[in-house]
């Protein structure tokens, strides 16, 4: 029995893409994964990293149990105890010190796995704290803060229709290494290449000729951190040029002609002075966009993570509303999910500024204050100063501005508890680890993704292992630890069912259910009795019924984002002693920082050396593979550095999510695999001053030889 071949499907979580996967087994064995060729959307398309799935199923450095910190040891405990001492010290530090000296981070892997977002919540009700922190604000705060001033809901995300378009213009982003962010496009290089077989183009906005770039009709390098002239110029330019695009949403719109006259300053000339892109460049692109029936612009993390990430995705929506992208097939469209679809009323909508941080009067967002205001909420004294953290699928050392701060403030704390599986550069400060079951061994729906793809589609999968007896998912992490605390705190908690239930009940009273949809009905058993997923055909028109502001127009202007103009045009120019500006890259073969322990993924050359342009380190006199020590404000790492013209002059690239070699880590990597941390360059008050978004993206940095 135990040797029965068996086949499973199941999604991909590991990024946005959530490509189907074939999952081949004997046993409790793993003998093959590949892509799933009757996934509606990924049609057998995958990655390397997917393979990865069985190497994290069977890693000996995953955590199965729980451990608490004894001295500097670590010491297996039962899951009783685990719950039970997190519980008592949570609740004591909260009554000693009030509810806000307990703090959380949520990372990235927690929105690949549903459990966290349907359990999650209720965890945080029972808590009751201010301080909220996640990846958000070291990402896409600025589209969900746009979405929600503009559209009246944070996840009112329009999404490139990629499929269906002519022209695409990505700025800041690098699909084909990626896979896709804010749009879920399995096989981001066919997707793409089809744009150009039909006749239609793709134009890359990027510091660095990335592998996108390559695969593009055109590329225009950009000096990091200035897209936001750009952008304000081409508004300019498709008012005084009369190419407004007519739409069927401008009647329902507001605030164009505010938009109008907000953005009269930014000429052409003063983009091409500051951005190093041609006015004539930038003329003709916007020309381009305007004139193709179907055409979109689209921007990502190179544009949300940097000093203007919000007025630079504010911009990229209006310039999709004035060229009438926006809501057109071949535009940026809403999609119409199985589950949690968007619409007028839908509950989280979201709310902005409602309060601040302590120390650096940080704007919250929707319950969350940024991530770069943590390390100091953990590390100054006085009345609601964080003494005690949780974080869930979180590496904030490796991932957040300023690492060096923040693993200063980890080791200060007086009672750390991760959720997580591995000993790593974060949770080695923990007192208590508890780490949930493999992927494997859970079932799996995506409730993000699947909201944020170019097709609409939906997929639950059931687990392919059981977990062992002893196990705890990450729900019932947070129903354990949920009703602890509620008993401590003297109030009751009912444990929440089983997330795919949940799931179901959402489906069935949502677009595609019974009531709205009798003809379909979807319910949980029809979806389950299709595991290579349901499709639910391309993204289509749909906004007019879905705006969810209070007056029910869409608001082109919202104050505070128009006032953030005036900050642009008041830049002083850079009086840093430092001369280059430091980007991040991704490549296809790691995962931010967590996969860095399986060693089909790192095998080869290493891959976090400094990329500089060849007469940048001439000029320094250095030479290709010397080893450099870059500096910035708060820190200096020393690594490779590779002369390549693949970045432009003035700017070097260093990608994110290394730097293992912290004592205490508990994963086997190879030394000479551990890599180096980025992120202990960049810097916490280097922000968007709008929203608090970490600038990653744009750092000054010098480079020296080591
Ligand atoms: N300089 C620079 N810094 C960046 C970026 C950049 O581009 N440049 N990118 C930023 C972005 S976009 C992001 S999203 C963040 C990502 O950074 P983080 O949000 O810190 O996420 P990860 O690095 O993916 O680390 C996740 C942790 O989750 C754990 N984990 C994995 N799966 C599970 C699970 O199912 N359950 C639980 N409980 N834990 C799990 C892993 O063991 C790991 O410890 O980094 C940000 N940092
Ligand atoms: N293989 C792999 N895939 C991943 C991840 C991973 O770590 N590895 N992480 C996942 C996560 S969490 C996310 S959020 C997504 C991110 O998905 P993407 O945004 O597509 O990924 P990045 O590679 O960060 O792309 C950002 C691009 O912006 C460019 N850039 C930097 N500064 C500027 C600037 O000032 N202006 C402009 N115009 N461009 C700039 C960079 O050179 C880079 O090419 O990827 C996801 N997918
Ligand atoms: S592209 Fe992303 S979702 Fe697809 S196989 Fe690779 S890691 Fe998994
Ligand atoms: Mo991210």
């Amino acid at each position: 029995m135990t040797d029965t071949n068996k086949t499973h499907y199941r999604a991909c979580h590991l990024c946005e893409a959530i490509c189907g996967l074939e999952i081949k087994t004997r046993g409790s064995e793993i003998t093959s994964i590949k892509g799933d060729k009757l996934d509606p959307v990924s049609q057998g398309f995958i990655c390397p990293k997917a393979t990865a799935i069985a190497d994290i199923h069977t890693d000996p450095d995953r955590l199965r149990m729980p451990h608490k910190r004894v001295g500097d040891a670590w010491v297996e405990i039962s899951w009783q105890e685990a719950i039970q001492l997190t519980a008592e010290k949570l609740a004591a530090t909260q009554q000693q010190h009030g509810n806000d000296s307990v703090g959380f981070f949520a990372g990235n892997p927690g929105v690949h796995n549903y459990g966290n977002l349907t359990h999650g919540p209720a965890l945080r009700r029972i808590i009751k704290t201010r301080n909220n922190y996640s990846a958000t604000s070291l990402d896409q705060l600025p589209h969900q803060l746009t979405a929600w001033a503009m559209y009246g809901h944070q996840f009112a995300l329009p999404i490139p229709d990629v499929d269906q378009t002519d022209m695409m213009v990505i700025m800041g982003g690098n699909p084909i290494a990626s896979n896709g962010s804010i749009m879920t496009i399995p096989n981001a290089p066919k997707r793409l290449k089809a744009i150009r077989e039909r006749g239609g183009q793709v134009i890359v906005i990027d510091p660095r000729r990335t592998e996108t770039a390559d695969a593009a009709s055109q590329h225009l390098f950009i000096k990091p951190g200035t897209d936001a002239y750009v952008l304000l110029a081409m508004i300019n330019t498709l008012f005084n040029e009369g190419w407004v695009q007519d739409s069927h949403l401008h009647d329902h719109t507001k605030g164009l002609q505010t938009v109008k006259a907000s953005v009269a300053d930014f000429s052409l000339q003063l983009a091409e002075s500051k951005s190093g892109i041609t006015a004539n460049e930038i003329k003709q692109l916007t020309q381009q966009l305007a004139t193709t029936e179907r055409a979109v612009l689209y921007g990502r993390m190179g544009v949300s993570v940097q000093e203007f990430g919000a007025l630079c995705q504010w911009a990229i929506q209006v310039i999709n509303l004035l060229i009438g992208a926006t809501d057109t097939v071949g535009g940026a469209l809403l999609t119409s999910p199985a589950f949690a679809y968007v619409t007028k009323g839908t509950p989280g909508a979201g709310h902005f500024a409602r309060f601040h941080s302590r120390v650096s009067q940080l704007p919250e967002f929707s319950g969350e204050l940024p991530a770069v205001a943590l390390a100091e909420e953990i590390l100054t004294p006085g009345d609601g100063q964080i003494k005690a953290m949780v974080t869930i699928a979180g590496n904030p050392i490796i991932s957040s501005a300023n690492a060096g701060l923040m693993d200063r403030a980890f080791a200060s704390l007086d009672f750390y508890v991760a959720i997580d599986f591995y000993i790593n550069a974060t949770t080695r400060h923990a007192d208590i680890i508890l780490p949930p079951t493999s992927p494997l061994e859970h079932d799996h729906y995506d409730i993000v993704f699947l909201r944020l793809a170019v097709r609409n589609s939906a997929r639950m999968n059931p687990a392919i292992f059981d977990p062992a007896s002893d196990a705890l998912h990450d729900w019932q992490i947070f129903n354990a630890l949920s009703n602890a605390i509620a008993q401590l705190k003297g109030g009751d908690f009912n444990e929440l069912p089983a997330p795919d239930l949940l799931v179901g009940m959402g489906i069935e009273h949502d677009v595609y259910g019974a009531q709205k949809n009798p003809e379909m009905a979807l319910n949980l058993d029809k979806l389950k009795a299709e595991p290579h997923g349901i499709d639910l055909g391309p993204l289509t028109p749909s906004m007019v019924d879905r705006i969810g502001t209070d007056d029910g127009y869409i608001d082109a202007a919202p104050e505070f984002i128009i006032q953030d103009i005036a900050r642009l045009l008041q830049k002083p120019a850079p009086a840093s002693e430092h001369d280059l500006l430091l980007i991040g890259r991704r490549h296809i073969r790691s995962n931010n920082s967590w996969m860095h322990n399986y060693h089909r993924l790192v095998k080869g050359k290493p891959r976090w050396q400094l990329m500089m342009h060849p007469q940048d380190l001439a000029e320094r006199g250095l030479a290709d593979q010397a080893s450099v020590t870059i500096k910035s404000r708060v820190g200096e790492v020393t690594t490779t550095v590779i002369a390549t013209d693949e970045v432009m002059r003035g700017v070097v690239s260093l990608p994110h999510g290394w730097g293992h070699n912290k004592n205490g880590v508990k994963m086997r990597i190879a030394t000479e695999q551990k890599g180096v941390n980025c992120n202990e360059l960049t810097d916490e008050k280097f922000i968007d001053q709008l929203c608090g978004n970490a600038a990653l993206n744009g750092v000054p940095v010098t480079v020296v030889a080591a």
